[in-house]
């Protein structure tokens, strides 16, 4: 049976030409035009980047590999008795575009297992932060620590073909997605359970160990795949895919690319969200007198009010591509109405969901008043025990450097150069539209 790699390396042969016509023959061809307005506005919606890993439609949602999220979730090999599917089958799928068989996916689950043993100097760096260091500082520093593994860097150093770059950055992808949980279970003992680890278990899926390594009983291990499969790709031009993407087009290996990516998600416009929605939400749970009682809408509209009007913007709502519901807060809620539809917080979010769209549409601000993925996925963790909510982000992030690892991967196989888009000056932007910089038109000057 081929492997992994075997099949990357046949898509990757049949891709090649594909580009390199788009380039030779059709390289004037004009795909998009650039506003003013775009180019100080954080270049939103600018058709600038390609990848064919995820794509995604303001409506719609994301697609992996042009499947839905419920069409993954249907498509994917799931661990016997498990909801949700094997996370090894989502990279599979990222990765080759084909939806695995269960052989397949065992061969992953196998190389993850046999690559997951963390370097013992890890361990060191992550002891060595003083207490009360964010878990994202920590979790960026340990992945920027492995640097030294690299076999990229090994392989270039040494002199290594153009067009076999992505053999290498297969590797440490793979030796880097293996520690993940390992690494993030570590911080997580270290910053909230006096240090008290739990061994990893070479037996178990990817998910599967991670719950394991975090103590926490079934169906965490359903949470803890679903949370990694939503949170592993949304298109190339998010910030940290985007960092990701970037960082490595300066051919720097996985590790310094991976870390890269991490604090661009720890900010909390982005995947901090997580964090702030909880943060959040219990000052609104302080206000209304306890977890025990249940506010009227009226009261959660004052506070969302209140919020807003001191200049705030409410977390968990709003997305710069999104115009609907985002399908993973969608999937999310599912589970929750199934699993825990009589958690307090829960019935909060509940509230929310009916409460903040009409408010934002009414203050007239936000182009996407609906909820986003982070507006749910706390919530769950919090009902799982995992109540520490600054590790939320490390979830995250552990889910998104599946969709960061691939893209690079093909990235490199498909020979994409040294990202370098071109600025400009203010005042070049007002000569553009033909004003001075009090804003006079131009052709009114004698
Ligand atoms: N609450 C209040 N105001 C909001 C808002 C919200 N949830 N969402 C957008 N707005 C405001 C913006 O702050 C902006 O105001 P100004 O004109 O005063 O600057 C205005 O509406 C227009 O913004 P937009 O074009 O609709 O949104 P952006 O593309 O600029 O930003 C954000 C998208 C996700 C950053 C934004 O909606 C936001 O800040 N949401 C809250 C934070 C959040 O949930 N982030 C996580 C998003 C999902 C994600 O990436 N996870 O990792």
């Amino acid at each position: 049976m081929p492997t992994l790699k075997d099949r990357l390396y046949e898509k990757i042969e049949e891709f090649r030409p594909r580009t390199r016509r788009l380039i030779k023959e059709y390289g004037d061809v004009v795909i998009d035009e650039v506003t003013i307005a775009q180019a100080i506005g954080g270049m939103r919606g600018v058709k600038s980047m390609v990848t064919d890993i995820s794509y995604l439609d303001p409506n719609e949602g994301i697609r992996y590999r042009g499947y839905t999220l419920p069409e993954t979730f249907e498509k994917l090999p799931k661990p016997p008795g498990a909801e949700m599917p094997y996370v090894e089958s989502l990279f599979y799928l990222l990765l080759t575009g084909d939806i695995p068989n269960d052989s397949e996916v065992n061969d992953v689950v196998d190389e993850f297992s046999k690559r997951r043993i963390v370097p013992r100097y890890i361990y060191d760096v992550i002891d060595s932060f003083p207490c009360c260091s964010h878990p994202m500082t920590i979790f960026s520093t340990a992945i920027l620590s492995m640097h030294r593994e690299s076999f990229f860097t090994k392989k270039y150093n040494a002199g290594i073909n153009k067009k076999d770059y992505w053999d290498p950055m297969f590797e440490d992808s793979l030796n880097l997605l293996a520690k993940l949980p390992e690494i993030a279970t570590y911080i997580y003992a270290k910053l909230y359970r006096n240090g008290e680890r739990i061994q990893s278990n070479p037996n178990l899926d990817f998910g599967g160990n991670f719950a394991h390594m975090m103590g926490i009983g079934a169906p965490y291990d359903d949470v803890a795949r679903m949370h990694f499969i939503i949170h592993s790709d949304h298109e190339s031009g998010n910030v940290s895919a985007h960092t990701g993407h970037l960082v490595a087009s300066s051919l720097s290996d996985i590790y310094l690319s991976i870390s890269a990516m991490i604090n661009g998600l720890a900010g909390p416009l982005h995947g901090l969200a997580s964090q702030s929605v909880l943060q959040w939400l219990h000052e609104l749970v302080d206000r209304m007198g306890g977890e025990n009682v249940t506010p009227s809408e009226a009261e959660v509209k004052q506070y969302v009010w209140e919020t807003l009007n001191s200049g705030q913007v409410i977390p968990g709502f709003g997305h710069a591509v999104l115009r609907k519901t985002d399908p993973r807060y969608a999937l999310q809620r599912e589970f929750s109405l199934s699993h825990l539809k009589d958690d307090t917080l829960f019935k909060y979010v509940d509230i929310l969901y009916k409460v903040v769209p009409p408010i934002l549409m009414e203050q007239g601000k936000a182009k996407n008043p609906w909820p986003n993925v982070d507006a749910q996925s706390g919530v769950i963790q919090w009902h799982y025990g995992v109540r520490e909510y600054d590790f939320y982000t490390v979830l995250f992030g552990i889910g998104r450097a599946l969709g960061i690892t691939t893209n690079i991967i093909w990235a490199r196989a498909l020979g994409y150069p040294l990202e370098r888009p071109k600025s400009l000056t203010t005042s070049m932007l007002e000569k553009i539209a033909g004003i001075d910089k009090y804003g006079n038109k131009l052709s009114d000057k004698k």
